[in-house]
């Protein structure tokens, strides 16, 4: 059984994308939400571009490793005067097929001089996309939908941050009849005290992963460094029918920077992911390496909850 920080596995080609593939000038690729659609790997990417704002545009590969085609043109830019608070940016793009729907919901950053805020927009084939606009008010990212309705309502994960220097960001849980209206907010994850990992901060990483056992959740943990911050990867399992239940959470982080283009880049030691694909009993985890470039690690999700429970 492998433990638990060689759970998942690094892809030898990576990084499999950086802003060389783009067919236009821009800083930076990273953090792409993940999905599959017409056979193919589609992931959407947070580019930055060369005056250092953030757009969002989608990549296609066969395999999901090489040969990735990236769209001439951005499905989300900044600068529209509807949306004002996605003037600096839009950001970190987490992407939930809803089968009841028959569309993705994509939960991303808008950001602006109100701060960061949770937008949602749906795309029905990643060709265009409707904004339904901000959900949460500032300061607040870090958010994904789970993939169906629970007891009548649809469930996001989101990261507010509170006001009051000193206190860390936790991650908690909101219901919405119809993805406009988010309340019955409450706390789900927090940090660990200081000591851990996941002590600065922490947000959803990947959405939600319907598996048996429950709900599969991996999320980032940010701890504050001499050299600054460090961000890696955790787990824990939510219960299928109450995802305010914590069934499990591990105290290990399962992912963290290691490889040169992990360690050193716009920003560096940071891993963090946006987006996994599940194919069969393998989970590919697509993640963002110090905010410069794209990377692919692969484990097994049978490994992954054996792991959880402690086997
Ligand atoms: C977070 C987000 C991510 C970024 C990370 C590390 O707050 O802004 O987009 O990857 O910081 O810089």
């Amino acid at each position: 059984m492998a433990g638990s920080t060689d759970l998942f596995r690094r892809h030898p080609d990576n990084p499999i994308l950086t802003a060389r593939a783009l067919p236009y000038a821009a800083n930076t690729v990273f953090n792409p939400g993940a999905t599959e659609i017409n056979g193919e790997t589609l992931l959407l990417m947070r580019v930055e571009d060369l005056g250092g704002r953030s757009h969002l545009a989608c990549a296609r590969s066969h395999d999901g490793i090489g040969d990735w085609q990236v769209d001439t043109v951005p499905i989300l830019s900044p600068g529209e005067r509807a949306y004002p608070e996605e003037a600096w940016g839009v950001e970190d793009a987490r992407i939930t097929w809803i089968e009841e729907r028959a569309e993705w919901v994509i939960a991303y950053t808008a950001y602006s001089e109100c701060g960061p805020l949770v937008s949602l927009a749906t795309t029905k084939d990643f060709c265009s996309c409707r904004r339904l606009g901000p959900a949460l008010p500032p300061e607040n990212k870090d958010a994904a939908l789970f993939s169906r309705r629970i007891d009548g309502r649809y469930c996001m994960l989101h990261r507010p941050v509170p006001a009051m220097p000193g206190i860390p960001a936790h991650i908690w849980i909101s219901f919405s009849p119809d993805l406009r209206n988010w309340g019955g907010h409450r706390l789900l994850l927090p940090t660990r005290g200081p000591g851990f990992w996941d002590t600065a901060k922490i947000g959803i990483a990947a959405p939600p992963l319907a598996t048996p056992a429950g709900w599969l959740i991996l999320y980032h943990g940010v701890r504050r460094m001499g050299a600054g911050d460090v961000y890696r990867l955790g787990l824990a399992l939510l219960d299928l029918a109450d995802p305010t239940h914590v069934i499990h959470r591990l105290n290990h982080w399962v992912f963290g920077p290691e490889a040169r283009y992990e360690r050193v880049g716009d920003t560096p030691n940071v891993v963090f992911s946006c987006g996994w694909i599940l194919d069969g009993d393998e989970i590919r985890l697509y993640y963002g390496a110090a905010d410069t470039c794209i990377a692919l690690a692969r484990a097994s999700l049978k490994e992954v909850l054996a792991c959880l429970r402690g086997d």
